[in-house]
């Protein structure tokens, strides 16, 4: 039982950090919106209740923090600028302030992306993989900053129309080397770059099992891979639980993601993924986790 080789581990960040990506690194999610599929509400209107959270993450072993303002669920209706700008930049200046792991911010929209980066964030993480707002990438590049390109098609409210492919492990592999070529034009550097194959965007449950099984496929592409499948609605076919209930669902997909090649891995029930990964890690090398100590997450970039 080998996990799939990591090529390219260092991950450049905002700010002359680096994560090292050759060993797991679990994103915890902090939801500012009243609406995600999940989690809406519970950390909307007071930045300091997303503030208590992340520090739990962190203490539960968090290696890095996305901060979102808009919910992608299916079917989602869309924030304008002004009213995501409203419910990110309060959370992402407290977490910066205060917390030394790195900050994302969960946006398809370059104005959200610059006035986060602005405000301390060192990551991007766009769903739309730069084909929702042409000028992303440019704001990326800008602030060299890190870069989540996530796939998916068409927009959250339709997608499910797009879940249609000949192979769909070839098809994502595809289109994300097409994100990839065009967040270079912008000017956004190869290491800053991480693929997530879009666990439930424009995916059936089946296709979204097919991506996990099949993550060295997009390994191929040489950078890292980050997988989001927190709570969703492919664990709840298999399980027939509500979100909240599908947390040991997660840390197994978490598991299996890892050995299939992911490296991070963006949850809301940051202490139970890393305590799996913990146990996923040790087998994978044959030792102990006090042979491989503590993951040595922000390294000085080189
Ligand atoms: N999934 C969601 C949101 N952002 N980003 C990446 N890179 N990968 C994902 O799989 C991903 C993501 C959707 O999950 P969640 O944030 O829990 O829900 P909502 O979109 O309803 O806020």
């Amino acid at each position: 039982m080998i996990p799939v080789r990591r090529d390219a581990p260092l991950w450049r960040l905002a700010g002359g950090t680096s994560l090292d990506t050759s060993r797991p690194l679990v994103m915890g999610i902090l939801n500012v919106t009243p609406d995600s599929f999940s989690d809406g509400g519970e950390l909307a209107g007071d930045p300091s209740l997303a503030l208590d959270r992340a520090r739990a993450m962190v203490e539960a072993g968090a290696a890095l923090l996305d901060v979102g303002g808009e919910s992608t669920r299916p079917g989602a209706d869309p924030v304008p600028e002004a009213e995501e700008i409203r419910r990110v930049l309060p959370v992402v200046k407290a977490l910066t302030g205060e917390l030394s792991v790195p900050v994302s911010v969960d946006t398809r929209k370059a104005a959200v992306a610059r006035a986060a980066l602005a405000a301390g964030a060192v990551i991007v993480n766009d769903v739309s993989g730069l084909t929702h707002d042409p000028a992303i990438g440019g704001v990326v590049a800008e602030g060299r900053a890190g870069l989540v390109l996530m796939h998916m098609r068409g927009e959250p409210a339709t997608m499910m129309q797009h879940a249609h492919y000949d192979d769909v492990a070839a098809d994502v592999q595809n289109e994300l080397r097409v994100a990839v070529e065009s967040a270079r034009r912008a000017g956004v550097a190869d290491d800053a770059i991480v693929v997530d194959p879009g666990i439930g965007f424009a995916k059936t449950a089946e296709q979204s099992l097919v991506l996990l099984h099949r993550l060295e496929v997009l390994a191929e592409l040489g950078r890292p891979v980050l997988v989001g499948p927190s709570r969703k609605s492919f664990l709840g076919h298999i399980l027939k639980v509500p979100p909240a209930q599908r947390v040991v669902g997660t840390a197994a997909a978490c598991v299996a993601a890892y050995f299939a090649g992911a490296s991070i891995f963006r949850v809301h029930d940051v202490g139970v993924a890393v305590e799996a990964l913990r146990v996923a890690e040790a087998i994978a090398g044959e030792v102990l986790p006090e042979r491989l100590g503590v993951p040595a997450t922000v390294a000085p970039t080189p």
